[in-house]
């Protein structure tokens, strides 16, 4: 405004009588187009100068031409805003000055709003909308807006100095505003910007993104093989999605199926089914969705599976299990195809169906069949199961063929089964009789224990062994002997030379008896042989032998050897014998008595009779006197000798001795006589009947004495050498006459020695009768005095007589033993 007050105040400055001309006086210059201010002088005949000066306190610009020296031209070119100034066009004209003001405005408008910040705007958010005016001049007379259609959204101004206008509006668009158009308009309110030049306006689309959205994706499908598929799957977005198709693979992962929103199947086959996924994506995030394609068809990949798979034994747990692909389902049927036939086994309307056939069996083999039908079809899988059996194998022990087992002993019987898990065990005798073992069963081994044994536990034995299907047997004969003891020898008698003797050897407890064999033997030499015969029981056997011995046979050996031979049962004879030795027995011999020293013995002396015998059996033997036809045991004993000891023997000890030994088979008698001798002492007279006689009278005279041998007796009368002999010391005087009277002396007389009595005898004289003569009255008796013992004999009358003894001796001469 002040720039045209400016103008208009010069004006008449430049009125004179030269014409000065400034064209234009007043401009508007847009930068950058070409100007020219023409000042130019006219009606001056003079010399004309023509300069040019900036009033404003800034150096003139532009380019001065002169064309003529009427006229010059500041050239503008391009304007740009340095040429803003208030020109003056001084003219002279001789003296003549005259100038002209000129007022040169710029502007700058060259450009369209420029719209940042609309290409990728995020949705919901505060997006800056940036609009610039570039090179816009003078800016502060520039006034942007932003619109929408005609609704003004938002002003700005420019400001001074600032050449780029730019306005900044924050928008939070919609999804609506996707594409929507904003404009930024400019206006240039500058006086003298031409009207058509003053308003400049761009205008943009808004470009909203943002993730995908609202997800459109086919329905789920149900496709008949063969048929073509078309799935499709958009989603708003922007920038525009991009579409994945990914489908569930068979390892569960996904499989990129397609990368266009269109998955286009043409023709549909099983494997097409399944569920896909449809990814849509873009910069700003991913949106998935998923449907699910159901293909029909005949029921496919149907199979039939045997677990366990392979090598499949008897007592498995097996599980057929049938599987089928099968759209629509249908039904499954597991069947088992055996010569032809089918047995239907399972029915199912799923997909999958098993059976299970606990602990199977050799029957169980077989074909079986899993047949799938739908209404499209059907399918069929079928496999062989082959169960095989266990190699069962069966050991019954101890050892090979027939076992012998002691009667009363024990046995076991092992059965062990090889190849086969878990075997089960019976144990069976023949024609099911019962078994009285107790059997014990761990794991593949059971035991039979028998006993003790008895006869009754003889027989076969199996052991049979079941595996599944397998059954095997192993069968193992007891034989039950029995011997248990050695036989023993017994004779019928004792054994005796020549005689007919029946031994016997008796075998107890045997069976069976028919193996038994009874020999005899004499040292080596068989004497006889037996065998037992056949009986159910435990028997006794007898086996006799006559056997008549003889005397060499004593101290042999007869053996009875009792041998039990079960070939094949017992491994080796079972030999038990008896030995008897041969002990013949007889009646005593050599039966001897002896008499040690001497059987001729002085009376004190000490002496031993011995009494010996040879007898079998021993018997008894006695050793006894015998004395007056009477017998006395001194002595008796069982063995074969006995002895009795006198230390000091008397006349009465002598006598006969006798032995006898005594046995079963007889007797035996030896005697000997013992002779005591002792010289003749405790001699006694008797006068009788008196030693005072009437004459006439007999008088007897009896000498005793104790002696042996028997003493002779000699009588004589003293004072007559005349002797009378008595050898058993009795006199008898007859007729005795007083001639007789006197001392009359008595000599007894032995071996050994003499003893001697004196006595008196007194005859009284008789008138009438005559004494009778010596002779007539000595009678000798004769006798053996033996053992005379001093005894008064009753009756009689002794006289001790007063007398002088005198007694002589002799040695006995030594005597040897002799028999009786
Ligand atoms: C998507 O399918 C359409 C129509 O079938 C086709 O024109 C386009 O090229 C396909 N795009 C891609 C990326 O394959
Ligand atoms: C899809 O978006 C989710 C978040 O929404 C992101 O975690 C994932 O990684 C994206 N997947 C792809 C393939 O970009
Ligand atoms: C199903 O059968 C098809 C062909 O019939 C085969 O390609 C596919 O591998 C089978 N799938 C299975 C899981 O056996
Ligand atoms: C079979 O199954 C039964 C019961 O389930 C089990 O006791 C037995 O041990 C199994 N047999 C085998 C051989 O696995
Ligand atoms: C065999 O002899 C013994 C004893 O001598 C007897 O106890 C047993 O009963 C006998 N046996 C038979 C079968 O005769
Ligand atoms: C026993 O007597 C017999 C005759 O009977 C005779 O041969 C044998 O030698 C005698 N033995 C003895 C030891 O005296
Ligand atoms: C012999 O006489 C003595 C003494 O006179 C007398 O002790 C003894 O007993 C007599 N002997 C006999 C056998 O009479
Ligand atoms: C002894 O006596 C006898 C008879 O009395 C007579 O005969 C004998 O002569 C006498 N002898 C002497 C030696 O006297
Ligand atoms: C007795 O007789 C013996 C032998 O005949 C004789 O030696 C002895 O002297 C006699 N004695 C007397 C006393 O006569
Ligand atoms: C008296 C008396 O008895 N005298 C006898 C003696 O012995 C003779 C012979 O023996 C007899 O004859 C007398 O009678």
């Amino acid at each position: 405004m002040a720039l045209t007050i400016i103008m208009i105040l010069a004006l008449p400055v430049a009125a004179k009588s030269f014409v000065v001309q400034l064209e234009p006086r007043k401009t508007v210059l847009r930068v950058g187009d070409r100007q020219v201010l023409r000042c130019s002088a006219s009606d001056c005949s003079e010399s004309t100068t023509i300069t040019w000066a900036s009033l404003e306190d800034k150096p003139l610009s532009g380019i001065i031409e002169n064309p003529s020296t009427s006229e010059s031209l500041l050239v503008f070119d391009p304007v740009s805003t340095a040429h803003e100034n208030l020109i003056v066009c001084k003219v002279t004209c001789g003296n003549h000055r005259k100038q002209m003001h000129a007022t040169v405005k710029v502007y700058s408008f060259p450009r369209e709003p420029v719209i940042l910040g609309n290409s990728h705007m995020l949705l919901g958010e505060a997006n800056t909308l940036i609009c610039e005016v570039s090179a816009v001049y003078p800016p502060e007379y520039l006034e942007v807006e932003w619109l929408q259609g005609e609704r003004v959204l938002h002003i700005d101004e420019g400001k001074a100095d600032i050449s780029t206008v730019t306005s900044r509006y924050k928008y939070t668009p919609t999804t609506e505003d996707n594409g929507k158009a904003i404009t930024c308009r400019a206006t240039h309110s500058f006086e003298g910007v031409p009207e058509d030049q003053k308003i400049k306006e761009t205008t943009a689309s808004l470009n909203v993104m943002y993730a995908p959205r609202d997800v459109r994706i086919s329905e789920a499908a149900v496709v008949k093989v063969g048929r073509s598929l078309t799935l499709t799957c958009a989603a708003e977005g922007n920038p525009r999605p991009v579409t994945v198709w990914r489908k569930v693979g068979p390892a569960g992962g996904y499989v990129t199926v397609g990368e266009n929103e269109t998955l286009a199947v043409r023709h549909v086959t099983v494997s097409h089914a399944g569920t896909y996924e449809c990814e849509t994506r873009n910069m700003l995030g991913n949106l998935t969705a998923t449907v699910k394609v159901i293909v029909q068809a005949p029921p496919r990949n149907t199979s039939i599976t045997v677990s366990p798979a392979s090598e499949l034994k008897e007592g498995d747990n097996l599980t057929i299990s049938c599987h089928t692909d099968s759209v629509p389902a249908g039904h499954l049927v597991l069947r088992r195809v055996s010569e032809g036939q089918k047995t239907d086994l399972q029915t199912s309307s799923d997909s999958t169906t098993s059976i299970s056939l606990p602990s199977v069996q050799l029957s169980d083999s077989g074909l079986y069949e899993c047949e799938a039908v739908n209404d499209h079809g059907k399918q069929t899988a079928s496999t062989q199961v082959t169960v095989e059996v266990y190699p069962l194998e069966v050991e019954l022990n101890p050892g090979s063929g027939v076992i012998g087992v002691e009667r009363g002993g024990s046995l076991v019987l092992s059965c062990r089964a090889s190849g086969c898990p878990s075997p089960a065990f019976f144990w069976k005798s023949p024609l099911d009789t019962s078994i009285r073992g107790r059997s014990r069963t761990q794991g593949p081994l059971s035991q039979l224990s028998l006993g003790p044994v008895g006869l009754e536990d003889e027989r076969a034995y199996i052991c049979e062994v079941k595996c599944g299907s397998v059954l095997k047997a192993r069968h193992k004969e007891i034989k039950v002997f029995s011997f248990p003891w050695d036989p023993v020898i017994e004779s019928s008698g004792a054994l005796l030379e020549g005689e007919v003797s029946t031994l016997r050897c008796s075998v107890r407890d045997v069976f069976p008896a028919s193996s038994l064999h009874v020999e005899w033997l004499d040292e080596d030499e068989l004497l006889r042989s037996h065998t037992g015969s056949f009986s159910s029981g435990v028997q006794n056997l007898t086996s006799t032998l006559s056997f008549t011995p003889r005397a060499g046979h004593q101290g042999r050996q007869i053996t009875c050897r009792a041998t039990l031979l079960m070939e094949g049962i017992l491994e080796s004879p079972i030999v038990r014998s008896a030995v008897t030795t041969v002990a013949l027995q007889y009646a005593p011999r050599n039966t001897s008595i002896t008499v040690s020293p001497a059987s001729e013995l002085k009376e004190g002396a000490s002496v031993t009779i011995s009494c010996h015998t040879d007898s079998v059996p021993a018997g008894r033997l006695v050793l006894r006197r015998v004395s007056e036809g009477q017998k006395t045991d001194l002595q008796t004993s069982s063995d074969s000798t006995t002895s009795i000891s006198l230390p000091s023997v008397q006349l009465s000890d002598s006598g006969l001795y006798e032995c006898e030994a005594v046995n079963d088979h007889g007797k035996q008698t030896a005697s000997i006589r013992v002779m005591v001798k002792a010289p003749p002492r405790n001699t006694t007279v008797q006068v009788l009947p008196s030693s005072q006689v009437q004459e006439g009278q007999n008088v007897t005279i009896c000498c005793r004495t104790v002696s042996f041998p028997p003493s002779a007796v000699i009588l004589r009368k003293l004072n007559n050498g005349t002797e009378l002999y008595s050898p058993d010391g009795n006199f008898i005087l007859v007729n005795l006459t007083p001639h007789d009277t006197g001392l009359y002396l008595v000599n007894v007389t032995n071996d050994l020695g003499f003893e001697t009595e004196v006595f008196t005898i007194s005859v009284m004289e008789r008138q009438s009768d005559p004494p009778p003569s010596w002779n007539d009255f000595i009678v000798p008796v004769v006798g053996v005095v033996a053992m005379v013992t001093m005894a008064s004999m009753a009756g009689l009358a002794v006289y001790q007589l007063n007398q002088a003894r005198k007694r002589g001796s002799y040695e006995l001469a030594k005597s040897v033993p002799r028999d009786v």
